[in-house]
C-alpha cells in the first residue's frame, strides 16, 4: 500500500485531537474502555452503516453449501444479519454504493432482484439507490437454511424455493440498508491491514501448483493471508461508525454435520468486535462490523491439514484427495480445536478470534500506519454478461472462449472441508428418501453439445447445467459484473468463488487499469460470492488440474480471463470525469416465480395433556459453576410459525432485585436454541435450551426464557412464552 498525499497540519490536528481523547478516555476509564483512535484524514464522504436480521427458518429445511440432504436444520446458535455499509459522494449525492455483507452462502439473483424492489417501492428518498450501485456479498456461511436460490441445481439439496426464508433475507437487507441510509452522514474513510497467518490453508495446493513458478515466486503463501479493513467514521464528532473488513477463508469451521444456523467464523468474527467496539468511543449501539468475503475459492479454515478418519492416521492423497478406499468419504478438514469433537464449533470460535483479533490489530493501527481515502468522487457500475460462447482476445491477442455453465466430475467428490454427498442423483423412486425434486426433474438431464465438450476442454462434464433451462435454468450463463470506487479504494465483485491466484491476477489488472486515472496508488479488495451463485474460478492453470474448484469453474478454461477482461474494460466507468453508465446487459432470469418446492408447511402444533406450549419440561439445577452448560427444556412449537425477526426465541434473564433483566438472546454464540419433535402424527415438540457458560458468563442469579408460537389445525399462529425456575451461578 503507498502512502497518500496528506493534507498539512492535519496530522498536528489528528494528533491533538487523539490527546484529547486519549484525556478524555483516562477521566472516564472503567476496565473495558475501547481503544479511541485518532481522526481518519482524507478527504470527505456520505457514509453510512445498518445491521438487520435475516434469520430463515431455522429447522426442517436443508442448509446451503455443503449439498448434504442430511444437513437439515435443528435450532439456532447464533442470528444471521445483513450489514450494509454505503459510501457516497458529499458534491453529488446519486454517486452511491451500498456493499452489502450478508451470513449465507452467498449473493443470489432472486434476493437481489428481491432488495431491488422493495427499495424501489420506498419512494423517492431511495431513487439513488438502483442496480448499478447495490453489491450482494455473501460471507459463505455453510451453517444456515438454503432454499432462497434463484437457479435449480443448488435448490435441489433443499427440495426446492421457500419462499419464508427468501423473504426473510430480503426484509433484513433492506432493513440494514434504510438503517444505513438513516445514518447517512459526512465523514471520513481510511484503511490499514493485518496480517492472518494462521486463518487459513490452501486445500488445492496441488492445483495452486501448476500455476507458474515465477508468479508463485511472487508470493510467500498459497493463500492471501492480508485481512483489509475499511473504517468508517463519522465527521460530526469524530466517532467510529463501523468498519468493513475483507479476507479469504472458507466459512466452513461449522462441520457438515452441524445442524445449528449461524454465521460460521466470519458471522462469530462480526459479534466478538461489534461486542469490543461497539460503545463509548464509537457510535453507541449502531456499531457495524462486518467480515466480507474475498479470494476464498481455494481456502480452508481447517488449518491442521486433511486427515483421513478412517483409523489409518493418514493425510489425504495430496493429489486426490482420498483414503486408503480410494474415495473422499472419510477425509476431513481438520480446525484447530478437531479434538473437540464438537461439530467444528470450537474451531470456529478459535477461527474468529483470529479474524477479529487481525481486524482489531489493523483497526488499532489506524492513524499511525494507515491510508486516508482521498479524492472525493464515488463511482460504481454494474452490468449483465451470457458467457454462453462468448469470444473475447486476451491481453497478448489469442483468441479465447467462454461457454455455457458446466460442472465436471470432480465437483461430485466435494472438498476436504466437506466430502461430496452428491445422493440427491442417487435417488431412485423406489427408495423413501428418494429426493422429490430429484425425483422430479432427473428426467431433464442432457448430454452436452459436441460444441459444449469443444469448449470446456479439459473438464470432463458431468452436469451440463448452462444448456439445461427446463423446467427454469439450472444455473446462471448472465452474470454480474460490477466494481465500485472511492477516491484510490475500489472493490470488484465476483459471482464466482475465486482462487488466491486468480484473486491476485484479477485486483492486479484492476489496479493497473485505475492508475491511468488516479494520482494516488489504487487499492483494489475482491469481495465475493457477491449478487448472483456462479459456483467458482479458477486460473486456466489451475483449471487444467480440474480439482473441485477446477471442477466447479463454470464457464471454462478462459472464466477468470473473462471476468478479468470484462472488468477491466470497464473501469473507465469508475473514473472521477465518467458521467455514464456501462450498458446493462440482458437481465438474468428470474426464476422466484416459477420454482419448484417440496417443502411442507407447518401443518400444526400439538402439546401432550398436562404440558401447556410453554412448561418446562426439564428445570435447571439449583446452582451451576462458570463453565458448565445449563440446560432447560421446554414444550415447543415450530419456530417456522414466526421467525422472531429482530426478536429472539430464546433469552437468559439476570435478576436484581425484583427485576430480571434480559441479558443474552438468540445473537448471542454461546446461548443455543434446538428443537426436536417428538411426536409427528399429533405435531409435538420440544424446545432445548443450552447456555455454555464458559464462553462470557458472569456470576449471578438467572432463569432462562422461551418465546414460541403455535399453529392450530385451523391456521391461526398464536404466541406463547415460557420461564424456568431460577439457578444461582458462580
Ligand atoms: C461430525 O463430523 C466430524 C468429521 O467427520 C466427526 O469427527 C464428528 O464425530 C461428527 N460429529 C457427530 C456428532 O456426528
Ligand atoms: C476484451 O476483449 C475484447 C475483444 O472481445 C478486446 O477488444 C478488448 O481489448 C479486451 N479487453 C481487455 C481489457 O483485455
Ligand atoms: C500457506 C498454505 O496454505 N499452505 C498449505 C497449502 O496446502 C497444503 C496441503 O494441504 C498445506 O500443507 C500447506 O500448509
Amino acid at each position: 500500500m503507498a502512502s497518500a498525499r496528506r493534507a498539512p497540519f492535519s496530522g498536528l490536528l489528528a494528533a491533538l485531537s487523539g490527546l484529547i481523547l486519549l484525556l478524555a478516555t483516562s477521566v472516564s476509564a472503567g476496565p473495558s474502555v475501547p481503544f479511541l483512535n485518532p481522526r481518519a484524514e482524507g478527504d470527505k464522504y456520505l457514509l453510512g452503516v445498518g445491521k438487520a436480521d435475516i434469520t430463515g427458518p431455522v429447522v426442517e429445511i436443508g442448509f446451503a453449501g455443503y449439498a448434504d440432504l442430511a444437513q437439515k436444520g435443528t435450532g439456532l446458535r447464533q442470528r444471521l444479519y445483513s450489514r450494509a455499509f454505503i459510501v457516497g459522494d458529499v458534491n453529488k449525492p446519486d454517486d452511491r454504493f451500498v456493499y452489502l455483507v450478508l451470513d449465507v452462502l452467498s449473493g443470489d439473483t432472486a434476493m437481489r432482484y428481491g432488495i431491488l424492489e422493495s427499495l424501489e417501492a420506498l419512494g423517492d428518498d431511495y431513487s439513488a439507490y438502483g442496480s448499478h450501485n447495490i453489491a450482494v456479498t455473501g460471507t459463505h456461511s455453510h451453517a444456515g437454511s438454503g432454499a432462497w436460490f434463484n437457479y435449480l441445481l443448488p435448490q435441489i439439496t433443499t427440495f426446492g424455493f421457500d419462499k419464508q426464508g427468501y423473504q426473510a433475507i430480503v426484509d433484513g437487507a433492506v432493513l440494514s440498508i434504510k438503517r444505513a441510509h438513516e445514518s447517512l452522514e459526512e465523514g471520513y474513510l481510511d484503511v490499514a491491514t493485518a496480517e492472518v497467518k494462521d486463518g487459513a490453508i490452501n486445500r488445492s495446493q496441488f492445483a495452486y501448483d501448476n500455476n507458474p513458478e515465477e508468479e508463485r515466486n511472487k508470493y510467500e503463501d498459497s493463500v492471501d493471508t492480508t485481512m483489509t479493513l475499511l473504517r468508517f467514521q463519522r465527521a460530526s464528532d469524530g466517532k467510529d461508525m463501523g468498519v468493513l473488513t475483507w479476507h479469504a477463508v472458507h466459512a466452513t469451521s461449522l462441520l457438515g454435520n452441524n445442524t445449528h444456523a449461524a454465521g460460521d467464523n466470519k458471522g462469530l468474527a462480526s459479534w466478538m468486535l461489534e461486542r469490543e467496539l461497539g460503545g463509548s468511543g464509537n457510535v453507541a449501539d449502531g456499531f457495524v462490523a462486518a467480515f466480507g468475503q474475498a479470494n476464498h475459492a481455494d481456502t480452508s479454515p481447517n488449518v491442521l491439514g486433511a486427515w483421513c478418519d478412517d483409523g489409518s492416521g493418514q493425510e489425504c492423497d495430496f493429489e486426490r484427495a482420498t483414503c486408503a478406499d480410494g474415495t473422499v468419504e472419510a477425509c476431513h478438514g481438520r480446525g484447530p480445536k478437531f479434538e473437540a469433537l464438537d461439530l467444528g464449533v470450537s474451531s470456529c470460535h478459535e477461527i474468529a478470534n483470529r479474524l477479529a483479533s487481525a481486524a482489531r490489530e489493523a483497526y488499532d493501527s489506524l492513524g499511525s500506519s494507515s491510508t486516508p481515502v482521498v479524492g472525493t468522487s464515488v463511482k460504481a457500475f454494474h452490468f449483465f454478461h451470457d458467457m454462453t460462447f462468448w469470444d473475447f482476445q486476451l491481453p497478448d491477442g489469442t483468441a479465447a472462449k467462454t461457454c455455457p455453465a458446466a460442472l465436471g466430475y470432480s465437483f461430485a467428490a466435494g472438498t476436504s472441508d466437506w466430502p461430496g454427498m452428491f445422493d440427491f442423483s442417487q435417488g431412485d423412486s423406489g427408495n423413501p428418501d428418494a429426493n422429490p425434486l430429484w425425483e422430479a426433474v432427473k428426467g431433464l438431464l442432457k448430454t452436452p453439445s459436441k460444441e459444449q465438450k469443444a469448449c470446456q476442454g479439459e473438464k470432463p462434464i458431468l452436469l451440463d447445467v448452462g444448456e439445461m433451462s427446463k423446467p427454469y435454468p439450472w444455473a446462471p450463463n448472465i452474470v454480474d459484473i460490477q466494481a465500485f470506487r472511492v477516491g484510490q479504494f475500489l472493490i470488484v465483485t465476483s459471482p464466482s468463488e475465486t482462487g488466491t491466484m486468480a484473486g491476485r491476477r484479477w485486483r492486479d489488472a484492476v489496479a493497473a487499469e485505475a492508475k491511468s486515472f488516479l494520482d494516488d496508488e489504487p487499492i483494489v479488495v475482491l469481495g465475493s460470492p457477491a449478487n448472483t451463485y456462479a459456483h467458482y474460478v479458477v486460473t486456466p492453470e489451475e483449471y487444467d488440474v480440474q480439482r473441485y474448484e477446477g471442477a466447479s469453474t463454470l464457464y471454462g478454461r478462459h472464466s477468470l480471463d473473462a471476468y478479468i477482461n470484462l472488468t477491466v474494460s470497464n473501469v473507465k466507468y469508475l473514473s472521477p470525469d465518467a458521467t455514464d453508465l456501462p450498458d446493462p446487459g440482458p437481465k438474468a432470469p428470474d426464476n422466484r416465480e416459477k420454482s419448484l418446492s417440496f417443502i411442507t408447511g407447518v401443518v400444526l402444533d400439538g402439546r401432550p395433556s398436562g404440558y401447556d406450549f410453554g412448561a418446562v419440561r426439564t428445570q435447571p439445577e439449583t446452582s451451576y459453576s462458570i463453565g458448565d452448560d445449563v440446560k432447560v427444556t421446554f414444550q415447543g412449537a415450530n419456530p417456522r410459525n414466526n421467525l422472531r425477526l429482530e426478536e429472539t426465541y430464546v433469552a437468559i434473564e439476570k435478576q436484581d432485585g425484583d427485576t430480571w433483566t434480559r441479558v443474552r438472546d438468540d445473537s448471542d454464540w454461546f446461548l443455543v436454541y434446538t428443537w426436536r419433535r417428538t411426536n409427528g402424527f399429533l405435531g409435538h415438540s420440544e424446545v432445548d435450551v443450552t447456555w455454555e457458560t464458559g464462553g462470557n458468563a458472569e456470576p449471578g442469579t438467572y432463569r432462562v426464557k422461551y418465546y414460541g408460537d403455535r399453529k392450530s389445525l385451523g391456521g391461526s399462529i398464536t404466541a406463547f412464552e415460557g420461564t424456568s425456575d431460577s439457578f444461582e451461578l458462580s
